[in-house]
């Protein structure tokens, strides 16, 4: 076999802080040793757990080799060959196709999936199977933040700013972000922001590691942050602290939101919210002191029914107070997934086209189907966004190709989902292990693994990083473009020309296929990117002989008039409050040592070890009422379903919420309890709030 003999540079399979690892193949040339990296600024060297022992899952025993069909006399999954296996699914596909019509075809994408592959897969829903019926896990994630950030700004980028700028402003509010424990290496930047003397405010129902570093720590119930940031707002008012400059010369909207927060009396805001009004003033005090400061969101705020506007409700303080667009400050989101950016940008998404072009934008697909050597009447228009995609299988769409994604595990009202998954005609599930979701595959593909395998992922920054192969894939083992260039060979001969396997070719077709785009990758080459010191290169970037953008919105934002919009917002209770029959919030995340669904993470030792399976965090108090103490067995139940784990009684949560996380499946499996409640504009399912009974069990 050969290996590369020096040491590659690239970066980690998993979150979107997407730290820059070393991989040293070990002398059989079959798994790799990994170092981070200190010459790249996001981590300098710095990798957390799951990073560091990510090489664990590139070994044979945990991960599929080869591929596997069901066997219709036993019903079971059978080791079959690459073109038996291919063949099913290109049969399977077009057989819905013939019967039902190419809505019936259902793709479903992930937003780990490289650029490229993030691209090929929205090309061969539209112009393989002609299907508009494609969305991916994104919509699961940051969808709240990207919707409101769109209508604020008139462009969505997870961060408008590089890191590196955050320990040098005046105060930051992180709202609903754990990231001691969901991207570790970043907590450094809160340690030098409080070390340069700046305030750090952080807001979650639960003291968290995160919160532990804060300068002031607010625990609003689940669900009530777009009440809290217009209580902030209506203070500001009150106290004459708003940016009126600022306001007049790079806003629009002021009057109407200024109107709609002169009823969010603190007094209100305390009584739903819950948090004190003089903790709220300290809040303003903070924030409105500091010459320079920062909003971020994260999961927290976003994955709410009413995600879109709460995150516009903190954009709005943020405007109020003049942060976007001047250095130092603005509103950022903290994008989840190690592609989560990309992922969003380049068509897996139900309504969107490469560079982030809208399908519904004539223009978009007059450039796009001119790219793509189509009629741009071909292609089809916006599909079903991710939870309502999985709710119609088995019904209107009756077969999937999913592609990095495991919603058995992490798709709200699981249990829900996963029956609708039986019940396909078909489903080809590509995945670089046995899934809970590849369980129920007709059909599943081994595909290659991130060490195995060159793309390009954009990180939380905006940052277009190149992710090289450094070992060759073991025999059995096909990357996700050959899966896509050998179906299409299949349904639409002939058209396989236009999905090569090789990335470059890819990504050289995506960069004129976002040319003019918001996200324009345009200027952006895998030479630049190899050459550039390993750093990346922010988009938009549309000349290969013009800089990136690590800043955005300094001079104007990406609004036609080149103002930010206030968004006059409200606030509304959670689609569903406790009551006398589940009288308790539900809120979920993540622990450190886990990643996702855990489909990865769960296959290794020491990552286990540290993390073996679900808790159910609750108060002191609230488990003496319930008879609980550590470590009983306890029930979390709601309408939907239940989940079963053992009890951590803990100091750090609210008495009224109790949490879990959403790393793992079977009995402990939180999303059987989970809301699949939308938000309007985003359709983000409401996995932050929910009412639920706890039960001691036995
Ligand atoms: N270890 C680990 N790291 C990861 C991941 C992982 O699975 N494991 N996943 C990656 C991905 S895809 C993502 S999206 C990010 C997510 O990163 P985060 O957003 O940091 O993660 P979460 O734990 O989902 O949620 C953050 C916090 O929100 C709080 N919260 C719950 N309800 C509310 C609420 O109503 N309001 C507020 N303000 N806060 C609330 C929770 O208590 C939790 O501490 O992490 C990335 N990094
Ligand atoms: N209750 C609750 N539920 C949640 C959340 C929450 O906070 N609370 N968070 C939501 C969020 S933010 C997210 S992002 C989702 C994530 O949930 P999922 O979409 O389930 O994400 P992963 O577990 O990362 O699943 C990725 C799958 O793809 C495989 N894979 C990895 N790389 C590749 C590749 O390159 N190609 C292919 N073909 N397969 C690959 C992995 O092995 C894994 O099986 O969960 C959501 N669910
Ligand atoms: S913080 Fe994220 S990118 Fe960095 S090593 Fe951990 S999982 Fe990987
Ligand atoms: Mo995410």
């Amino acid at each position: 076999m050969h290996t590369q003999p020096a040491p590659t540079p690239t970066h980690c399979p998993y979150c979107a802080l997407q730290c820059g690892m070393q991989l040293t193949p070990d002398a059989a040339g079959e798994g790799v040793a990994v170092t981070g990296r200190a010459d790249f600024p996001v981590n300098r060297g710095a990798l957390c757990g799951k990073g560091q022992s990510a090489a664990a899952v590139l070994s044979r025993g945990v991960r599929l080799t080869g591929p596997l069909v069901r066997d219709p006399g036993t019903g079971r999954l059978a080791p079959a060959t690459w073109e038996a296996a291919l063949d099913a699914i290109a049969g399977g596909l077009a057989r819905t196709r013939a019967l039902h019509g190419a809505d019936a075809c259902g793709v479903f994408g992930g937003g780990g999936l490289t650029n490229e592959k993030a691209y090929a897969l929205g090309k061969f829903a539209r112009i393989v199977l002609g299907t508009s019926q494609i969305d991916y896990n994104g919509r699961f994630c940051m969808s709240s933040a990207a919707a409101a950030g769109q209508r604020a700004f008139g462009l969505d980028r997870g961060l408008p700013f590089p890191l590196e700028d955050l320990p040098r402003t005046g105060c930051v509010i992180l709202v609903g972000s754990n990231l001691a424990e969901t991207m570790p290496p970043a907590l450094r930047y809160l340690t030098e922001l409080k070390a340069n003397g700046g305030k750090l405010i952080v807001i979650d129902p639960r003291r968290t590691r995160t919160a532990e570093q804060a300068d002031l720590h607010l625990a609003p119930r689940p669900g009530t942050d777009l009440a809290l940031a217009l209580g902030m707002l209506h203070l500001l008012v009150a106290e004459g602290r708003t940016d009126e400059a600022y306001i007049r010369e790079r806003t629009r909207g002021w009057a109407e939101a200024r109107a709609g927060v002169m009823a969010h009396w603190p007094e209100y805001v305390e009584r739903v919210t819950g948090v004190p009004v003089p903790r709220l003033r300290a809040a303003v005090g903070l924030f409105a002191d500091a010459e320079t400061a920062m909003v971020l969101t994260a999961r927290g705020p976003e994955q709410q029914s009413k995600g879109t506007d709460t995150v516009g409700a903190w954009i709005n303080l943020a405007l109020a107070t003049g942060r976007p667009g001047t250095p130092l400050s603005g509103y950022g989101c903290l994008t989840g997934q190690g592609n989560g950016q990309g992922g969003r940008e380049h068509g897996q998404k139900a309504d969107q086209l490469p560079g982030y072009r809208k399908l519904t934008d004539p223009a978009a697909r007059a450039h796009v189907a001119e790219v793509w050597g189509v009629d741009p009447a071909a292609l089809p228009g916006p599909g079903r966004s991710a939870y309502e995609l999985l709710d119609a299988l088995g019904g209107e769409i009756r077969s999937l190709l999913l592609m990095g994604s495991n919603p058995v595990v992490s798709a709200p009202r699981a249990a829900h989902v996963e029956e609708r998954l039986r019940s396909l005609d078909f489903l080809a599930v590509a995945d670089v292990v046995l899934s809970e979701t590849a369980e129920l595959a007709d059909v599943v593909l081994p595909v290659t693994q991130w060490a195995e395998e060159t793309g390009t992922v954009t990180n939380l920054e905006g940052r277009v990083l190149l992710r090289r192969r450094a070992i060759t894939a073991p025999p059995g083992v096909r990357s996700d473009l050959e899966v896509l260039h050998e179906l299409t060979a299949r349904l639409s001969p002939g058209l396989e020309k236009g999905f090569p396997v090789e990335p470059e070719e890819v990504f050289d077709e995506l960069r004129r296929a976002s040319a003019g785009g918001p996200a324009d990758y345009a200027g952006i080459s895998y030479e630049r990117l190899a050459a550039d010191g390993g750093e990346g290169v922010f988009w938009p970037c549309p000349a290969t002989d013009g800089p990136g953008t690590p800043r955005l919105f300094l001079d104007r934002f990406a609004t036609e008039d080149g103002r930010a919009r206030f968004v006059p917002v409200a606030h509304r209770a959670a689609a569903e409050e406790p009551d006398a029959e589940y009288p308790v919030y539900l809120t979920t995340g993540r622990v450190v040592a886990q990643y996702q669904s855990g489909a990865q993470t769960r296959r290794v030792d020491e990552l286990n070890k540290a993390a073996p399976g679900p808790f159910v965090e609750l108060h002191p108090r609230l488990a003496a009422r319930l008879g609980v103490v550590e470590g009983d067995e306890v029930a979390v139940v709601s309408r939907r379903g239940r989940a079963v784990a053992p009890a951590r009684v803990v100091g750090t949560i609210r008495v009224d919420t109790v949490f879990m996380p959403f790393h793992w499946g079977g009995a402990g499996r939180v999303n059987a309890v989970t809301n699949p409640a939308l938000d309007p504009v985003s359709r983000m399912p409401e996995f932050k709030v929910c009412a639920v009974r706890v039960e001691r069990v036995g």
